[in-house]
């Protein structure tokens, strides 16, 4: 079977929006993964399908109903065994390592709020697994929907050409990538660093592992001390 996405969305028209074109487009076309949705809105209540309320306790904003998400899950009858995933800034940050586990299994379930968010209870009730994106606040979970299925499909196989697919590689060891460069080799004045029309595979391997460093322990001290203790700790386990 192929990998099934579902959403539970109050604008469905938000999917697959993008990801129906290029890369995941294309794959979607070929049948290698399924974007279905189920409107939030269909099992709002009343005559006006209300599918949020005033929050207990006060304050600003309005919080959507577990009831009417409790029966959009039921009624989006994605498998029992895919993880559910509700998008929100009060998430765990999404990491690869998250994405590379969704990407292994056969879907996700994602819950998609507005407002305030959503009642606490039904997301205990139903198991649900709560990421951000980053911390940054978007105007509902419906893009960072987006992004994380982008992180997904594009991990799925058959998805990415042999061209592609190791471009991950350099993150998943834990550094940015090293700059890269094409024809003209002097542009506008500017030259390509020289190491690199050298034609020494061992040097040039060598200089983009000292400018992965560099730009990795300038632009993010979180991911170099945590490189820099797996390389202590992989020297310790060496001796
Ligand atoms: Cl998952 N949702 C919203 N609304 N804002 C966010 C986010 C998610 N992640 C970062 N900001």
């Amino acid at each position: 079977m192929n990998w099934q996405a579902t959403v539970l969305t109050l604008f469905p028209e938000m999917f697959p929006g993008p990801l129906g074109l290029s890369l995941a487009g294309r794959a979607l076309e070929k049948g290698l993964w399924t974007c279905r949705t189920e409107d939030l809105r269909q099992h709002g209540l009343g005559r006006h399908r209300a599918v949020d309320d005033t929050p207990f306790g006060g304050g600003a904003g309005m919080v959507i109903r577990p009831d009417v998400v409790d029966a959009a899950f039921a009624a989006s009858q994605a498998p029992a065994d895919v993880p559910r995933v509700y998008l929100t800034p009060r998430g765990r940050p999404l990491t690869q390592q998250d994405v590379r586990r969704y990407a292994a299994g056969s879907g996700v379930l994602l819950l998609c709020g507005r407002f305030e968010g959503v009642d606490e209870r039904v997301l205990q009730a139903h198991d649900v697994e709560q990421v951000s994106i980053g911390d940054y606040i978007l105007s509902g979970g419906e893009t960072a929907a987006l992004v994380l299925l982008d992180a997904c499909v594009r991990l799925l196989p058959g998805v990415m050409g042999c061209e592609e697919s190791g471009v991950e590689e350099s993150f998943s060891e834990g550094l940015l990538e090293y700059p890269h460069y094409t024809r003209p080799a002097e542009w506008e004045g500017r030259a390509v660093p020289e190491i690199l029309l050298s034609g020494n595979h061992a040097a040039i391997a060598a200089w983009r592992q000292k400018q992965a460093e560099e730009i990795t322990r300038e632009r993010r001290p979180d991911l170099w001390s945590a490189w820099l203790a797996r390389k202590e700790r992989n020297m310790a386990e060496a001796v």
